[in-house]
This record gives structure tokens, C-alpha cells and sequence, in this order.
């Protein structure tokens, strides 16, 4: 009696989890079962203007695609975005997408998706693990854009006769951006020897944390020239910090940013910012064709590089009015 009652509650069990996930988006030929495609996006978090520019973009393009997406905000913590994939592997989602927060710890959920048979496609940042892993990462050449910033700085003090004193506030520790910019901007300013990084710090790509690190940074040094932070959110705390200390930003301290999100222009319109790279965070209807190939077993190329360009005070002013993000 008891042995037939067992069979029955495991029976019962097992076909629960079978119907439920069949409900979330089981079968995988058409995903929410609705015939729309099932997008399983894991996003690093809100920590910039340009992250929420870029949520922003995936979401409206995801609406306009006509894609069902499931979209998970990790607030910077790779623990947060591992979680989130598995889920959509259990969901069985059509196709994966995330922006990895930093570059390593991936290997494991890659190759569970992998083993689930759920393509992979890369947004924004790169991962270490082996490309057979994903099918495409869709992104900027984040050493190219250090190189521009690094370029500009030559070209503008060319003529120095004396060391130019560079502080750098870098990006989140580990994130493919900080040590791409940091790369591709060190590269750059090799080129002329009074170019000098006296001091370089992770800020975490945020506003609070690049005013926290800038005002501890012009307390131990009275005799910076130029800021270099890898994103305009550091950029403007550090910007707060240096008219606290009674400077100028823009005239006693340079600063050079990447990005180019609304606020980062109007700094750069206003002065107070010398030269912005832009970054572009608009990848969501790339995003969204790539997947739809992707899905329907198409070949896409296996880097698929962001168009962008540069921004001085005078190009900041024309642009400005126009500015999607
Ligand atoms: C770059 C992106 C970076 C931005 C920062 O593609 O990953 O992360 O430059 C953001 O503003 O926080």
C-alpha cells in the first residue's frame, strides 16, 4: 500500500515539473509558447547613465522586434548574473544574451547552456572563456577607445616642455572596458614622454565612488594636469571633487571621459570637460536581429564591432540637441 502510494506522489511530482516547465517557455521551438522568440537577458545593473541608456534601447527594441524578453538586472554582481542565465536555461528560452560584468568566471554556465543547447550572444563587454562557448559578441573596441582619448592628449600637448601629470579613475576592476581603455590609452600616450599617469584607480564606473577616489586623490597629489576616467559618471564625481578643492574643471584639471551619455555632453558643452569618446549604448536592434539569426540558424559574424566617434566642446554643442540617450 504504502509502496504504491510513493510511486503515485513521485509520478505526480515529476509530471508537475514537467508541465510547469513546459509553462515557462518548455517548448523551445517557439519559447513563451506565444510563437515569439524568448530573449533571456542578463544585464550587468543600473550603475551609469550609460547602462540605462542601454537597458533602455534593449527593451524598446525588444517591443519593436516583436521578442519576448526576460530581462534580469544583476546590480554588478557576477553571482546575480550566473543565477539569472540558469534560470533561462531551465525556462529553456530560445536565445541567452548578457553583458558579463567582468571578464572571467564564466566557463561553467557557459557550457550548461551549451549543453542545453541554447545559443549565446555576447552584448557590450567580452568574457576569457573560449568562443565556441557563444555565438557572436556584439560590442565596442574598447582599446580603440582608450587609444582616441590617449591620441587627443598627445596631439593636445604636443608642444609640453614639461611633465603633463595624468590621473586615471578606471572602470570596475576586471570588466573588460577598464582593461581595454587602460591598455589602448597607455599605448597612446607612450607616444609623447612628458605624458605622465602619476596615479591610476578603479572608481567603479560609478559618480559617487569617481568623487570619492578624485578627492582622494587631490589630497595626495597638488599637481595633476589632466583626469582620465574610463566613463563620464566617474568623470562628473571627479568634476565635483576638483570644484570643491577650489579648481577649475576643464581649465586647472582637464578631464577626458568615454561615453558620451546627455550629462557627459553638457559638462563637455559647458567646459568643464575637454574631449568625450564616445561609447555607443545602443546595441538593442542589433541585439535583436542577431538573435532572430541566431534562432533561426543563420551565421552571424563572431565579433560585430559598435560604430562610434569623438566628441570636442565644439562638436558637444551641435549634438547635444539631438542626443537620444
Ligand atoms: C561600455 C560599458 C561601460 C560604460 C560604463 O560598453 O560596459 O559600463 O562605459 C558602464 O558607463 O558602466
Amino acid at each position: 500500500m504504502l509502496k504504491r502510494l510513493i510511486a503515485a506522489v513521485a509520478g505526480a511530482s515529476l509530471a508537475l515539473a514537467a508541465l510547469s516547465a513546459c509553462g515557462s517557455g518548455g517548448d523551445s521551438a517557439s519559447g513563451s509558447g506565444s510563437g515569439k522568440l524568448v530573449l533571456g537577458f542578463s544585464q550587468v545593473g543600473a550603475e551609469s547613465g550609460w547602462r540605462t541608456a542601454n537597458t533602455k534601447d534593449i527593451q524598446e527594441a525588444a517591443k519593436a522586434a516583436g521578442v519576448d524578453l526576460k530581462f534580469s538586472d544583476a546590480q554588478q554582481k557576477q553571482e546575480n548574473q550566473i543565477a539569472a542565465i540558469r534560470s533561462f536555461i531551465k525556462q529553456k528560452v530560445d536565445v541567452i544574451a548578457f553583458s558579463p560584468v567582468v571578464v572571467t568566471g564564466w566557463d561553467a554556465v557557459l557550457k550548461e547552456a551549451k549543453a542545453a543547447d541554447i545559443p549565446v550572444v555576447l552584448t557590450d563587454r567580452a568574457v576569457d572563456s573560449d568562443a565556441s562557448l557563444y555565438v557572436t559578441f556584439l560590442g565596442s573596441d574598447f582599446v580603440e577607445e582608450g587609444k582616441k582619448a590617449g591620441d587627443w592628449l598627445v596631439g593636445e600637448y604636443k608642444d609640453a616642455k614639461e611633465p603633463v601629470n595624468i590621473v586615471q579613475l578606471e572602470g570596475t576592476v576586471g570588466a573588460a572596458p577598464a582593461i581595454d581603455r587602460k591598455k589602448g590609452f597607455e599605448q597612446a600616450i607612450a607616444a609623447n614622454p612628458n605624458l605622465k599617469v602619476i596615479a591610476s584607480q578603479s572608481g567603479d564606473f560609478t559618480r559617487a565612488k569617481g568623487k570619492e577616489v578624485m578627492q582622494a586623490l587631490l589630497k595626495a597629489h597638488k599637481d595633476i594636469d589632466v583626469l582620465f576616467a574610463h566613463n563620464d559618471d566617474m568623470g562628473l564625481g571627479a568634476m565635483q571633487a576638483i570644484q570643491e578643492a577650489g579648481l577649475t574643471p576643464g581649465k586647472d584639471i582637464k578631464i577626458v571621459t568615454v561615453d558620451a551619455v546627455k550629462d557627459g555632453m553638457q559638462a563637455l558643452a559647458d567646459g568643464k570637460f575637454n574631449f568625450i569618446v564616445e561609447c555607443n549604448p545602443l546595441l538593442g536592434g542589433q541585439l535583436m536581429d542577431t538573435a532572430k539569426k541566431v534562432k533561426a540558424g543563420e551565421t552571424v559574424a563572431k565579433r560585430i564591432v559598435t560604430v562610434e566617434t569623438v566628441f570636442d566642446q565644439a562638436k558637444a554643442k551641435e549634438a547635444l540637441p539631438t542626443r537620444k540617450y
